[in-house]
């Protein structure tokens, strides 16, 4: 059985400056019936930062059947005794026709629908670390040739107005946001571009 994908994927990411490894781990994956794509940021740097966020998309990873605020429920209890993050779930649900997603921290999700009117989502306010928390998942519509921009916090605020977050090549969008965006980075640096055409 072939099967053909409905979401395409690229990824540009970069440590910040001086350091090898990098602090923010991602994770994203395709069945028949959604796509889930998830970013973590552990507090800090260094290795304990990578262990946390590392913690994290593991449990996604071996749960991505399971819903946004599942998700998000199960990642704070694997913090226990560890780092927090900053973390985003992004979740596709291609029969329905729905997607859904919550970020914690300095996550953050754009959106692009095919009149190319792009949406920058706030997020939950805080990070997580094994502590009871609220925060909510936000339930959208999903419509064909919508582009989906998960960041985390080492992208900044000027670099995401830029036109090319509309295109349809998710590839030419991570190029040019390497050739337009500050080469030496502040922070641990992840941009996903994400392109769902049913
Ligand atoms: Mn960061």
């Amino acid at each position: 059985m072939s099967t053909v994908r409905k979401v395409e994927v690229s990824v540009y990411q970069k440590p910040k400056k001086g350091n090898y490894a990098c602090g923010d781990s991602y994770f994203y994956t395709e069945t028949d019936k959604e796509f889930v794509c998830a970013l973590a940021d552990g507090l800090g740097s260094g290795d304990f930062a990578k262990e946390s966020s590392q913690a994290v998309i593991d449990i996604i990873r071996s749960n991505v059947y399971t819903t946004v605020e599942q998700l998000v429920r199960k990642c704070n209890e694997a913090l226990t005794g560890k780092r927090g993050v900053v973390l985003g779930i992004l979740k596709l649900n291609f029969k329905a026709k729905m997607y859904s997603f919550s970020s914690l921290g300095n996550i953050g999700v754009m959106t692009v629908t095919k009149d190319k009117k792009k949406k920058r989502n706030i997020p939950n306010a805080g990070y997580l670390s094994g502590y009871q928390r609220s925060f909510k998942v936000t339930q959208e519509k999903l419509e064909s040739e919508m582009n989906f921009i998960m960041f985390s916090d080492g992208v900044m605020d000027k670099e995401l107005s830029r036109r090319f977050f509309t295109n349809k090549d998710v590839r030419s969008i991570t190029q040019m946001y390497e050739h337009t965006s500050d080469e030496v980075r502040q922070d641990d640096t992840t941009l996903i571009a994400m392109r769902y055409e049913d």
